[in-house]
């Protein structure tokens, strides 16, 4: 009997397990660009233009393994617009009764799969290196499901960084090396860029023509898009950024977007990359004296503890995850994050660099952005929609824990145990926006006062209810206790200053 094998545009793994299941004789893969996916969150188009350029160039690498794929671009007449409605097409065509795929990253997917009018077998994604059941275990009976534990666990199931049962270099975890603000004189080499060849451009110009108003910039377009240039883009990153990727994992710097970060995510997520490879490329350098430990630690905790971990979490928590608004916050997301004109140099360069790259690392996502969005009250939901669309790494498995849970607390605490909330003085130690922003971020109350200072105290004193009993805020409860009333009104009416502007439109 002929099946279909669904390969979606994430999951661009020659070791896929829908793939190892079919048989390339009687079986047809079945790989669609179709415009439910691309336009349930607006996609920045670097986004859609790498997903589609992989796609086609993974589709034509199976064609060489000897696999029939029935492949459509968004443009063919025929093309029924959805996943479903091109598996139902195909089926049609060849006679197929049964589709095989691999589970999606979404519970969206896997429920429109699910309930498709065709018989659909649904395998796990073994790409990750904890599978639901192991996760499950893991979490089973646990008050708190902290990631360091986790991790613990996945560095003794890989044996990364582990000498005997104990881990390399004496402790499990070498955070407090790492996290300095970079000098201004660093001079990071940045990822490796790819020119675009015919294929690439082909879709540059579909993207063109049907993405327009998505939000972001298309061109200059140089990420990777097979597996053989993701590989070059690792080795690149092993050999120039890693051996500093600990020190200035934390920094910002005006000007340099991607310091010295790995930029894999899109890759690892839409599977050009596999985990277990990354961190075994980052502890050959170890091994081999190139890289400090410090550094790899750091790095390899990133891979097989937050990924594997987050991941974990979304499935376990289950459908409404993403949903959660725990905090009732409830503000609409304003007009900064879509570009528009603010005086807050810190936002201006996420979202600028965000707009440019379809990127920003880390910090940049929760200590500025995300603070921000927390802050301000803004509803989580707008927020995790914000994030899916503007990078071009966000899958919702990955985007949501980190932006519901631990960015915006919205989780009500499974991820994180105090929300990441600060004032200007946050992001004056690890960047250099704070110089020549139109705010001062020493100033606390009055016209040119940093915002974050003054929502800072606003988020935590109309929150008090819920987190004043929470043993890591205390200090900061008895420092905005210890304040005088006079002052403390100061700051609230500023906050809700700054708050009725971001209502109004008015530039903040
Ligand atoms: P590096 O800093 O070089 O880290 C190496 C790798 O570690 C990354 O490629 C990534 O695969 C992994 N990693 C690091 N941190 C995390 C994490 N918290 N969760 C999962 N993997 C992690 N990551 C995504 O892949 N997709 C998202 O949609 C996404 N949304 C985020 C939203 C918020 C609010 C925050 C705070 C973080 C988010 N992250 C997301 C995690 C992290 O910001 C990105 O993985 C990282 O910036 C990717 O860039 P890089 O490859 O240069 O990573
Ligand atoms: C992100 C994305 C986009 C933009 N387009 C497609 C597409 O046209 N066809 C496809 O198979 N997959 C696409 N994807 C990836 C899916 O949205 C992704 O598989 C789900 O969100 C689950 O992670
Ligand atoms: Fe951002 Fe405040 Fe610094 Fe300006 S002063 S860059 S708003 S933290």
């Amino acid at each position: 009997m002929s099946r279909l094998i669904l390969v979606l545009g994430d999951q661009l793994s020659q070791n896929l397990s829908a793939l190892a299941e079919g048989d390339k004789e009687t079986d047809t893969v079945v790989m669609a660009e179709v415009m439910e996916e691309a336009t349930y969150v607006r996609h920045h188009p670097k986004k859609i233009a790498l997903v589609f350029t992989a796609m086609r160039k993974f589709a034509a690498a199976l064609e060489d393994a000897g696999w029939t794929v029935a492949y459509a671009q968004l443009d063919d007449t025929a093309n029924a617009g959805s996943i479903v409605g091109e598996l139902l097409r195909r089926a049609e065509q060849t006679g197929a009764e049964e589709v095989i795929c691999t589970e999606p990253g979404e519970w969206r997917l896997i429920n429109k799969l699910t309930h498709a009018p065709i018989k659909t077998r649904i395998l796990g994604d073994d790409r990750f290196l904890a599978s639901h059941g192991e996760f499950e275990a893991w979490a089973d009976g646990r008050k708190a499901l902290r990631m360091e534990y986790f991790y613990r666990e996945m560095r003794r199931k890989t044996g990364l960084l582990m000498e005997g049962d104990k881990p390399a270099g004496g402790q499990w975890n070498f955070d407090h090396d790492n996290r300095k603000p970079a000098p201004g004189d660093i001079a990071p080499k940045g990822p490796l860029r790819f020119e675009p060849d015919n294929v690439t451009g082909d879709v540059l110009g579909l993207v063109e023509a049907q993405f327009d108003g998505h939000f972001g910039d298309l061109r200059p377009f140089w990420f990777a898009t097979t597996r053989a240039q993701a590989l070059e883009a690792l080795a690149h990153f092993i050999k120039h950024a890693l051996p500093t990727f600990g020190d200035y994992q934390d920094a910002m710097l005006r000007g340099e977007d991607f310091l010295y970060h790995a930029i894999i995510s899109p890759y690892l997520n839409i599977g050009l990359l596999e985990p277990l490879e990354v961190c075994q490329a980052a502890e050959a350098a170890y091994v081999a004296g190139d890289a400090p430990i410090n550094a790899v630690e750091g790095f390899i905790r990133q891979i097989i503890g937050w990924r594997e971990y987050v991941r974990g979490i979304y499935f376990l928590e289950g459908p409404d995850y993403a949903k959660r608004n725990r905090l009732r916050q409830t503000r609409d997301l304003p007009a900064v994050y879509w570009g528009g004109e603010t005086k807050m140099a810190c936002m201006e360069a996420a979202v600028g660099q965000t707009a440019r790259e379809a990127y920003a690392h880390h910090i940049q996502r929760l200590m500025v952005t995300g603070n921000f969005a927390l802050l301000a009250g803004i509803d989580p939901g707008q927020v995790s929609d914000w994030y899916l669309e503007v990078y071009a790494d966000a899958f919702e498995w990955v985007e949501a824990p980190n932006v519901v849970g631990m960015s915006q607390f919205a989780d009500g605490g499974v991820i994180a145990s105090k929300p990441y909330v600060s004032s200007g003085a946050y992001i004056n130690r690890m960047s250099d926006y704070c110089k020549g922003c139109a705010y001062k971020v020493s100033q606390k109350t009055g016209e040119g006062a940093c915002p974050f200072n003054t929502l800072y105290w606003h988020f935590l004193d109309r929150h008090r209810e819920r987190f004043s009993n929470n043993a890591r805020m205390g200090n900061m409860y008895r420092t905005w206790d210890r304040m005088d009333e006079e002052r403390r009104k100061t700051v609230l009416a500023d906050a809700d200053a700054v708050l009725a502007k971001l209502d109004s439109g008015e530039v903040v």
